[in-house]
């Protein structure tokens, strides 16, 4: 069990705790064009930009402040400043447009904001009543960066609780209504010490790199948390198409490698032979651990990154509400087409939710115990029975007043909305998002399985399967497919792709219609977006 001290600052310990026990000389943050910040350095930065938030700007422990910008050094150390002043990180994406930012102001509360000299076009268009916005990274006299020149490197921490609020990650999932997931000072240590400390084990000489953004709490987590408390450091700030990736892998020497599925299958289609304007073939030798999440990773894509470089992926399941991921699994205990298990610390089992008060036995605790409290029952499942993910450990769905809490919240287990079944083996594997299950003709057919056969037909770059309503069956099953370079979406190609869909899978699960596209609808942070699909398809 992790035991952490009534009184704890994350931003203390991640960065002057760290400075103290691997040495503030050793190397923290990188960016793409060569800078590199030590511990002491970063600390300094990060020490006049709390007493700016706390002097100047006048923010108080508890205040909440908008974080908002690319992936960067400066960004990262805004973040850490925030939680050393005690106030209350409320992080989002980039590329979030002006209703978006005002919807999470709004229900956020937050009222000050540092932005990326370079982002602030929408949320100068938001126009958000009472938020003060300050900027970074330009030169202005009003600029953070300004200010902090004449401040003290030195910065004492607020003292907060260990259960004091350090983070507020929105999330709309897949579908759009943004909520607020409140996350503790322990809670940002707690990741790091479970799914880090036990599954990457990363050393002070590890370097993390990768895609996702610094407000989606897998970039957070993978580019400043878990480096940070390893004493580690992170590359900030390369772009994240595949080819700038394996740039910056080579360049730097990049060790951590943190995407999502379909930036590794990117990566893949760019890793033989030579590409056009190189001189040589991309090296990525120094990669040590890929870690692959956000969606579901195929059996086709890790076996076909660990023939191309030797390495097993880390598949693992994460989710906003959960902080970051609790089902993984690395070296010898990962298995293609699997995610792992609980990760040390967490519990993970399969379920049956009964919102019916009288039905169920609601004995998820294995203890006999149905008292009949008149809320939604969990039942285990067995192995090989698909069912509902359940999950509990140190951190947990905290969501900002909303009552879609007790949808995810349920006897104590965190339902995170994806499909589950446990193998003999004792193995999660996903199955679909509970509510991408396709019902046709009174068959239950789940999208994933479909998109992994169609993913090793050699002309698919992405695959999207999704259920079109329908009078005799209920529903069809639709592939949306994003063909490779030099395949052409014509009745032909559906034909082979039809052809080979059926000799691998039972027929009905095979999709009676392709549709060919450029690209597959995903969120910002990556997630495929199969709702807008399946809205598509009822037009
Ligand atoms: O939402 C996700 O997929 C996720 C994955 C890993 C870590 C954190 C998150 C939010």
């Amino acid at each position: 069990e992790l035991r952490y001290p009534d009184r704890l600052n994350c931003g203390a310990e991640l960065l002057d705790g760290s400075a103290e026990r691997y040495g503030a000389g050793r190397p923290a943050l990188r960016a793409d064009d060569g800078a590199c910040w030590s511990y002491g350095g970063l600390r300094a930065r990060v020490d006049r930009i709390a007493h700016v938030l706390t002097g100047e700007l006048g923010v108080v422990p508890g205040n909440r402040v908008l974080l908002r910008g690319p992936n960067s050094p400066h960004l990262a150390a805004c973040w850490l400043a925030v939680m050393k002043a005690g106030a209350v990180a409320v992080t989002v994406l980039a590329a979030q447009r002006a209703h978006e930012l005002r919807t999470v102001c709004e229900l956020g509360q937050v009222g000050h904001a540092l932005c990326d000299a370079g982002s602030l076009e929408e949320l100068t268009k938001a126009d958000i009543p009472g938020l003060r916005v300050t900027p970074f990274g330009g030169d202005g006299p009003e600029d953070l960066l300004t200010l902090c020149a004449s401040q003290p490197e030195r910065y004492e921490a607020v003292p907060t609780a260990a259960d004091d609020v350090a983070l507020i990650a929105f999330t709309s999932g897949t579908t759009g209504r943004p909520k607020g997931c409140v996350h503790f000072h322990r809670d940002v240590l707690a990741v790091a010490d479970t799914f880090s400390a036990h599954v990457l084990r990363p050393t002070p000489d590890d370097l993390f790199a990768g895609s996702p953004p610094l407000g989606f709490t897998f970039g957070l987590g993978g580019l400043v948390i878990f480096p940070l408390r390893a004493g580690a450091a992170a590359l900030l700030g390369q772009r994240s198409g595949p080819e700038q990736m394996l740039a910056a892998v080579e360049r730097h020497r990049v060790t951590a490698l943190f995407t999502a599925p379909t930036a590794y299958r990117g990566m893949l289609a760019k890793l033989d032979g030579t590409p056009e304007g190189r001189e040589r073939p991309y090296d990525i030798s120094s990669l040590r651990r890929c870690v692959s999440a956000g969606e579901n990773l195929s059996a086709a894509t890790y076996e076909a990154w660990r023939e191309r470089t030797g390495l097993r992926l880390i598949n693992g399941i994460g989710a906003t509400e959960m902080l970051h991921i609790f089902v993984s699994a690395a070296d010898e205990d990962a298995r293609a087409g699997a995610t792992g298990f609980a990760v040390p610390g967490f519990e993970a089992r399969v379920v049956r939710r009964d919102d019916d008060a009288a039905g169920g036995d609601g004995d998820v605790n294995g203890d006999g115990d149905a008292d009949g409290n008149g809320g939604p029952r969990l039942t285990p499942l067995p192995d090989g029975e698909p069912g509902l993910l359940a999950v509990r450990g140190p951190v947990g769905c905290r969501y900002l007043a909303d009552p879609r809490q007790r949808e995810y919240v349920c006897d104590g287990w965190n339902l995170t909305g994806d499909t589950y079944v446990r193998d003999a083996d004792g193995y999660f594997r996903y199955v679909a998002r509970a509510d991408d299950m396709i019902v046709s003709a009174g068959y239950n057919i789940a999208g994933p399985e479909v998109e992994e056969v169609l993913l090793r037909h050699p002309d698919v770059a992405e695959a999207a399967v999704v259920g079109r309503p329908d009078e005799q069956r209920g529903q069809v099953v639709v592939a949306h497919v994003v063909l490779r370079e030099g395949a052409a979406g014509t009745d032909a190609t559906a034909d082979a792709l039809h052809a080979f869909a059926t000799g691998e899978l039972t027929p009905y699960k095979c999709p009676r219609e392709f549709v060919f596209a450029d690209a597959l609808p995903r969120t910002a942070t990556g997630k495929l977006q199969r709702y807008v699909l399946r809205e598509a398809g009822r037009d």
